[in-house]
């Protein structure tokens, strides 16, 4: 299992969204909402995964990476982490 922290005004967060909605995946993900107007994202914990302050952050849970970029994580989790 994983979490997106995302905000829902994201661009970037819609574009990984929509890949797993369209792969069928987007049950495995757990979406985990964070609060940017209050600045969320400019502080720990949010920085200790995502030291650029930036959604989305792709988290695989048990001891797995944390991934910013909408790119790499999207090839992560479409072509590595889900064996599709
Ligand atoms: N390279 C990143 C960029 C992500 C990004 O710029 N996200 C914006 C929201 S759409 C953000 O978090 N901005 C907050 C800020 O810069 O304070 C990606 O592809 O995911």
């Amino acid at each position: 299992m994983a979490e997106i922290l995302f905000h829902p005004l994201s661009t970037y967060a819609r574009r990984v969204h929509m890949a797993l909605l369209e792969k069928g995946l987007a049950s495995r993900f757990e979406m985990v909402v964070v609060d940017m107007p209050a600045r969320e994202h400019r502080r720990a914990p949010f920085t200790d995964l995502n030291p650029y302050g930036r959604v989305p952050v792709l988290r695989v849970l048990d001891g797995g990476p944390a991934l910013p970029p909408s790119c790499e994580g999207l090839a992560y989790f479409l072509f590595e982490g889900c064996g599709t």
